[in-house]
């Protein structure tokens, strides 16, 4: 069943998606829900001032084992005249200045580390117009060519992307502060590969006694970031394939909760949040169906390989599950992903 509707952008969105209810042009999806009542309740949660950093070290995991399209950060100097700007002496320039001068650029996969998704990462094919012909969408109905911009190369130029609409910069702008609820995944199911549906995080939820409200970003740990911290950048894929929980974006139920649960963003410790690893057996809509879910359906911003150990054993030892957290990602326009160190206050 499909919603009618006169919006310019589309006539009929998915079944079980939210387009428009944020607004014809809305870029934000659920990061709307972190409002400024979100930030007092974040804000309550400071008891004791101490702070964690829940980004990886961005060089981490280490080579392109967990994705092949995506490597580690190169690190240069930047250049001028020819000339390397690090430990530059201004005095070869301007004699008797003492100035050393180091400066530096990097290429970096977006997504190689800790990471913030944005709307514009995962779409779908999707007849938005009803006239029986499925176009590339993301959510709220914008396009993939008109929106989410690929410039192929041309005369030996790199070829360039360009999120026109639903880019990262979004996210920076609104600021990615509220109330972090953390679920420890791993010291319910252990740290082994558990495929955790509905009826298991209803489960966890309720051993650790942890609620869940409108408006909160859901935190996940599953002690994937913790092995990869252990590994030293060296990474064992195969060891990793076997380690922590993984969402079941398979199971239904669960993506009717995150739906119902008006959790404003889904942020994990692990790779991809859900499992990717699953063979396609012909009957799937999509090979990760929690991001179509909510990327392109709810427009719920999804995080990864935050590394949240400490964080974790803090809050279980002072029995909390509540903290303030801040996450902008990069004010990079166009981006599709960013890197993000969140900091939790608790
Ligand atoms: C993929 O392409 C698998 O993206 P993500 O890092 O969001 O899981």
């Amino acid at each position: 069943m499909t919603h009618q509707s006169d919006n310019k952008r589309w006539q009929q969105r998915p079944e079980g998606a939210n387009w428009g209810d944020f607004g014809t042009d809305d870029q934000l999806g659920r990061v709307n829900l972190l409002t400024a009542e979100q930030v007092l309740k974040g804000a309550r949660e400071v008891l004791t001032g101490n702070v964690f950093s829940l980004s990886l070290p961005l060089d981490l995991p280490g080579g392109n084992a967990l994705n092949p399209r995506r490597f580690p950060p190169r690190l240069s100097p930047t250049r001028l005249d020819g000339n390397d700007y690090v430990n530059f002496p201004l005095s070869r320039v301007h004699e008797g200045l003492l100035d050393v001068i180091s400066d530096d650029e990097v290429v970096l996969s977006l997504q190689y580390s800790s990471q913030w998704d944005s709307l514009a990462h995962v779409g779908a094919l999707f007849d938005a117009d009803g006239d029986g012909h499925a176009e590339r969408c993301y959510y709220n109905g914008y396009r993939a060519k008109a929106d989410i911009q690929h410039l192929s190369a041309v005369d030996g130029e790199a070829s360039a992307s360009r999120a026109r609409r639903l880019g990262i910069e979004h996210m920076a702008v609104h600021g990615m502060q509220g109330r972090g609820v953390l679920v420890d995944l791993a010291r319910v199911f252990g740290t082994g590969r558990t495929l955790v549906g509905y009826a298991e995080l209803m489960h966890a939820m309720k051993t650790l006694d942890v609620t869940v409200e409108a408006g909160d970003m859901l935190v996940l740990r599953t002690g994937f970031a913790e092995e990869v911290m252990r590994m030293g950048g060296r990474p064992d894929t195969t060891l990793l394939k076997r380690t922590g929980a993984v969402l079941d974006g398979r199971d239904d139920a669960l993506l009717e909760w995150i739906g119902d649960s008006q959790i404003a963003t889904l942020c994990a410790d692990n790779y991809a949040v859900e499992n990717a690893d699953h063979e396609l057996d012909g009957t799937e809509c999509c090979k990760l169906p929690l991001h179509h879910h909510c990327l392109f359906k709810l427009g719920l911003p999804l995080a990864e390989l935050w590394y949240l150990g400490p964080l974790a054993n803090w809050l279980a030892a002072h029995g909390r599950s509540r903290f303030m957290l801040t996450a902008p990602p990069l004010r990079l326009p166009g981006a599709i992903g960013s890197p993000v160190t969140p900091v939790a206050t608790v």
